[in-house]
């Protein structure tokens, strides 16, 4: 990791890294209490799965090498903004804003920045909505407002851009031209989908929810 590199690494890191594995703790029990929550006041839930990873020390100074941040603790904390990631795989394209706007409207969360990638695709074809907040993560001696990046997109989103990913990684980002061609038309096919799931889903909701149970009454509603 270098001479610099592995001083950084060495003494407060670990403590440093702690804060970030705290706050993917929170964000991730958030999330889970509005997934449980959302399920308990509307009988539907909006998430499918709930993803999250801590940047190893070694990408954590890959990046600072690779965008030139200084080489400090201050340096990462300032600058490396995705040491703490939380993927939220929703059913639906319609449940991404529900889940921003649920986990942006709490008092604790602060949104740093936001990234429209669905409304605004990557050329490449990759959709997601990115969000990076911060939120304070009470230590024994102190407390610290730290940022995590929250990545939003539905199960069609993920399954490309996990498969992208990998090829990426595969030809080690000299993709040929053709495959390049060929996962933009999948990226539209995943639109496709995501769109026609989504009519579905409003059919089925105005159908009349409980019409089609045995045994439950309208005023349960
Ligand atoms: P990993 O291993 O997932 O962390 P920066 O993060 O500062 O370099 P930027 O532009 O601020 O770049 O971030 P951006 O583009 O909003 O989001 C970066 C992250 O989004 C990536 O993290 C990926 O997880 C995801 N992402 C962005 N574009 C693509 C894409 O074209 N394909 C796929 N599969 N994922 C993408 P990392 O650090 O690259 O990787």
């Amino acid at each position: 990791a270098g001479i610099e590199g592995i001083r950084v690494l060495r003494g407060d890191f670990a403590d440093f890294m702690l804060d970030y594995k705290f706050a993917i703790d929170e964000i991730t029990t958030k999330i889970n209490i509005l997934r449980e929550d959302f399920n308990h006041a509307h009988e539907y839930n909006p998430i499918e799965h709930i993803n999250s990873r801590l940047k190893s020390p070694e990408s954590v100074l890959e990046k600072l090498r690779r965008k030139n941040y200084p080489m400090s603790l201050t340096g990462i904390r300032e600058n490396v903004l995705d040491i703490a990631g939380v993927r939220v795989i929703c059913s639906f394209i319609s449940d991404i804003g529900k889940i921003r706007d649920m986990l942006a409207g709490q008092e604790d969360i602060t949104v740093l920045k936001e990234r429209d990638y669905i409304t605004n695709r990557k050329p490449n074809g990759y959709q997601s909505l990115h969000l990076i907040v911060s939120i304070p993560v009470f230590r024994s001696s102190h407390t610290v407002r730290i940022p995590v990046e929250i990545q939003i997109r539905t199960i069609a989103m993920d399954f490309w851009a996990s498969l992208e990913h990998k090829i990426y990684y595969k030809y080690q980002g000299e993709v040929p031209p053709s495959l390049l061609s060929e996962l933009t038309q999948a990226a539209e096919a995943a639109t496709r989908l995501d769109e026609k799931m989504e009519s579905l889903h409003r059919l089925v909701e105005n159908t009349g929810r409980g019409d089609a149970r045995p045994g439950r009454s309208e005023s349960l509603d």
